[in-house]
């Protein structure tokens, strides 16, 4: 039903922007400027799981400096790590009290310049966090906001006198008793989206904008070539504070998000940072409609240039998983709308979800390869900057955690709280926090077949997967028709095929139910790309077959063709050249 609704609210959305799916789809002969950013491949670092070098069981700088020559190898071009600031780690980083400092945890300044040279030396672009929805609540800004009413830093967060009474009920992301925090000291609420260490920094004030800008620039002198800006779309809110209505949870953005003032401030920010220093910024998050992603994105704008949205993510938040045609749906409808203008990234998973095997593949033991190679190859056939998580490129999985006491994130046991208190049935709760929650993407790197994977020496902060011993790097780089190898090979496919970044895509047998098939095409060539999402072998018949010279991809070594008949095998990923 929520999908039914979705599809028709873009559909109407297309319509009121002046064309239908259809047009839009078809019009695609002024595509914007050709720029890094949209060629390359990007690999998001969880800098804390990634790899350990001194043994206090959290990844460190250094560890990634041992794995340049890994990420070198990888074929990426860009990485962008999670927040690595000093913090009281709330959140893991996302509450963050000092913009400029790195928590010990990571190493020291020097090392990070280490890191970023040694990207830099490869080719690699590095894409830094930017958390300023919000601070943390030891931030020196917050802690002066708190200590007195005219302190010069009141007015960086959003407080609420209480002599006018309680304030109208407001959802928090994270924590169940709502956003407004009551603080004694000054007799007062203020405002928190997520954690109620997490206060709301207050946009509206110049001076707070101004501070970013700084922190940004601070970072960009350093080298940094790109920004993801976290939770941005909360920066600009409804501040005449209505009553959030009731069971509006999901479309809390539309409600309280992304007010217009957001695009003047990102206006700002691009004269002030992302334009002198020519680097880039993505946006977490799409607005609710295609025509808020493309007042974002599109390059006339002069806001950022790229957003994800949370609509491919949103299809699998439980272990009934997906339907193909919803799948199908969602990119074809986010192609639609960004054929002409405009740039969007491609993503399927990320530390806020669970594992893209479990979500989007087959994690059973007989499928996990095929399927996951299949799951790689879309990621990097379709048209826009494709994102993929640490651990992906070798098929890492969820792991079991069934029971609330050994959760540790933040999100989870507000959640769990949330569910008790509303008399929610606990243990279907379980299942799907098993299933979905963020703790099965924040596992230890799976380096080879050694205690704990080879991430640490010592305890590593989050369990390792019991799984590492038969899932791990140094394992799959002996075996050419390994989910890493087939990812190094989609990303070189990716380089070598232009048609794949910039081409059209159009869907070929929309109504398969088994295979999802499509063209992309541009750039001198014509591709196919053909990939059987079933278990089970499947066939389409095409006006034109893949031959052994045409084939560009192909995650088996066997090509069943019969008659105009395309026979697949379970998860056969293939794509070809349909001009030879
Ligand atoms: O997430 C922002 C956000 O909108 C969350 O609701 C996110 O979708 C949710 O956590 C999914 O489980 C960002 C970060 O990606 C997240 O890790 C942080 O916890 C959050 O901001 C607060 O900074």
């Amino acid at each position: 039903m929520k999908t039914l609704l979705r599809t028709l609210f873009a559909f109407l959305l297309l319509n009121f922007l002046g064309c239908s799916p259809q047009e839009a789809k078809n019009d695609t002969s002024s595509q914007e400027e050709k720029t890094w950013w949209k060629e390359g491949v990007l690999y998001q670092i969880y800098p804390q799981s990634f790899k350990d070098t001194d043994g206090d069981g959290y990844g460190d700088f250094k560890g990634v400096i041992e794995k340049l020559d890994y990420l070198g190898s990888l074929g990426i071009t860009m990485v962008w790590m999670n927040p690595f600031f000093e913090s009281p780690m709330v959140d893991n980083g996302y509450d963050v009290s000092d913009y400029r400092a790195i928590h010990p945890r990571y190493g020291s300044m020097e090392d990070f310049q280490a890191m970023l040279d040694g990207m830099h030396a490869r080719g690699i672009k590095f894409v830094l966090d930017v958390v300023v929805n919000h601070s943390s609540d030891q931030h020196d800004w917050f802690l002066q906001s708190r200590s007195s009413r005219d302190n010069p830093y009141r007015n960086y967060y959003h407080w609420w006198p209480a002599e006018k009474g309680t304030p109208p009920y407001r959802h928090s992301l994270f924590d169940p008793e709502g956003a407004w925090e009551y603080d004694s000291l000054t007799n007062a609420y203020y405002l928190h989206t997520f954690a109620e260490q997490q206060p709301d920094l207050n946009w509206e004030n110049p001076k707070v904008r101004q501070e970013v800008y700084d922190i940004m620039k601070f970072w960009a002198e350093k080298g940094v070539d790109g920004f993801r800006m976290d939770a941005f779309q909360f920066a600009s809110k409804d501040t005449t504070w209505p009553e959030f209505p009731e069971g509006h949870e999901e479309d809390f953005i539309k409600w309280y998000g992304m007010r217009p003032q957001l695009h003047e401030y990102l206006k700002e920010m691009y004269a002030e940072v992302i334009e002198p220093f020519g680097v880039f910024a993505v946006a977490e998050g799409a607005g609710s409609t295609f025509l808020d992603a493309h007042d974002l994105v599109d390059a006339d704008r002069k806001e950022l240039q790229m957003a994800y949205h949370f609509e491919t993510v949103d299809l699998s938040r439980t272990p009934e998983g997906y339907e193909l045609e919803d799948f199908k749906n969602v990119f074809s409808k986010w192609d639609s709308a960004f054929a002409e203008k405009g740039w969007i990234s491609i993503f399927l998973s990320n530390h806020d979800n669970s594992r893209l095997v479990n979500r989007f593949a087959n994690p059973s033991p007989e499928f996990r390869t095929p399927s996951t190679q299949l799951i790689n190859t879309f990621l990097m056939s379709m048209r826009g900057t494709p994102f993929t998580y640490y651990g992906d490129e070798i098929g890492m999985t969820n792991i079991d955690m069934p029971t609330i006491e050994e959760y540790v994130d933040v999100e989870a046991l507000g959640k769990y709280q949330t569910a008790k208190a509303s008399g929610q049935d606990l243990e279907e709760f379980m299942r799907i926090l098993n299933y979905s929650s963020r703790e099965n993407g924040r596992t230890p790197m799976q380096w080879d077949s050694t205690p704990q994977a080879g991430f640490t020496t010592g305890t590593p902060w989050m369990k390792v997967n019991e799984n590492y011993v038969e899932i791990n790097v140094a394992a799959q780089e002996e075996d050419p028709n390994s989910i890493l190898n087939h990812f190094r090979k989609m990303v070189q496919v990716r380089k070598e095929n232009p048609a794949l970044v910039y081409g059209k895509y159009e869907l070929v047998q929309k109504e398969h139910p088994e295979i999802y098939a499509f063209t992309r095409t541009g750039e001198g060539q014509n591709l196919m790309v053909v990939l059987n999402f079933s278990q089970n072998p499947s066939s389409i018949e095409l006006e034109t077959l893949p031959t052994d010279a045409s084939v560009i991809i192909n995650n088996y070594s066997t090509l069943d063709v019969n008659g105009n008949t395309l026979n697949l095998k379970p998860y056969q990923a293939l794509i070809f050249s349909v001009d030879q």
